[in-house]
């Protein structure tokens, strides 16, 4: 048997829906996803099958203007991701078309993308008319080179297949990278806070999400067979402590609750859930958050 294996980036801008098409492609939840902009924070690993091929898909974080070093450091490491990759899948959302972020991320395939096959995902299908999307393939194809145009919805699975079968057989030849069962390459300390991370977004406003982190402090198992999970989330200021744990604790308690639930599930045993919340005025500023977060610190230079 010829197997195939190697490793397919998803880039794209924020939101354009590359966590959700991993988790579809793998078949679990490994990267979270929420209506915001900037969800995914750092290259997160999915394992995916298409027949004797093994498909490691690397859902990257959106590609924006950077502000801060947080930002900086995930432009890197989404770049880094397309970099290291032997195809590239670049995501556009089929409503939005092709934006000035877009246009940015074209320029930077133009270096990136030489030497490796690039193929286009218009994503969001569900969106649109069809009119709509040939007018807009042709445009994109005009302006970039890409191997192959898919026209997918990443939530519904309209398209997926395809693409799936095509990263297949378009990867090189090679044993495979990660055994048969494995899903994902994350340490479960960090799925469990981005679990976290995940609801803290859906939940707070503006721009709280963007200005907090969460790490796992610690990981029991216990004798029941249930774990105790300690969390910690850093905010910078005092105020964004008091909403996250709203009036009477009562914001803090219902993530942690919805957080909880989603760890039981995903561990498939009773999870001890226990989120504390630590004004650090400083965090976007040290280098120990960047690599809990699986960040290079010095990419935000
Ligand atoms: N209608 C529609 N919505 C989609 C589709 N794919 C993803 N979405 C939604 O788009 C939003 C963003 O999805 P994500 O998967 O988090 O997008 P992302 O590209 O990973 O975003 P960042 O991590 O911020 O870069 C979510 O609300 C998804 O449910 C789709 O095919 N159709
Ligand atoms: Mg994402």
């Amino acid at each position: 048997m010829t197997t195939r294996a190697g490793f397919v980036a998803l880039i794209g801008e924020p939101n354009a829906g590359k966590s959700t098409l991993l988790n579809r492609m793998v078949g679990a939840k490994v990267s979270i996803v929420t209506h915001k902009v900037q969800t995914t924070r750092a290259r997160i690993r999915g394992v995916a099958m298409a027949g004797d091929a093994q498909i490691v898909f690397v859902d990257t974080p959106g590609l924006f203007q950077p502000r801060r070093r947080l930002d900086r450091a995930m432009i890197a490491a989404a770049w880094g991701g397309a970099a290291d990759a032997d195809i590239i899948v670049l995501l556009v959302e089929a409503h939005r078309g092709i934006t000035e972020g877009v246009e940015r991320i074209l320029d930077g395939l133009t270096d990136i993308g030489k030497g490796r096959r690039v193929a286009l995902a218009i994503n969001k299908i569900d969106r649109v008319e069809a009119p709509v999307l040939l007018g807009l393939s042709e445009e994109l194809n005009a302006r970039f080179n890409f191997e192959r145009t898919f026209m997918i919805s990443a939530e519904r699975g309209y398209g997926t297949e395809d693409l799936r079968a095509w990263l297949g057989e378009n990867l090189p030849e090679g044993p495979w990278l990660y055994p048969e069962d494995q899903i994902a390459d994350l340490p479960m300390r960090m799925i469990a806070a981005e679990i976290t991370r995940e609801k803290l977004t859906l939940r707070l406003h503006q721009e709280l999400p963007y200005q907090l982190t969460v790490e796992t402090e610690s990981w029991q198992e216990r004798k029941d067979g249930s774990a105790r999970i300690d969390q910690m989330i850093y905010v910078a200021r005092d105020g964004h402590k008091g909403i996250i744990l709203g009036k009477g604790g009562e914001t803090i308690k219902a993530i942690s609750q919805a957080a909880r639930a989603e760890l039981e599930e995903f561990l498939d045993r009773k999870v001890h859930l226990f989120l504390q919340v630590k004004v650090r005025p400083n965090w976007l500023e040290e280098a120990e958050r960047y690599s809990e977060m699986g960040l290079d610190f010095r990419d935000g230079n």
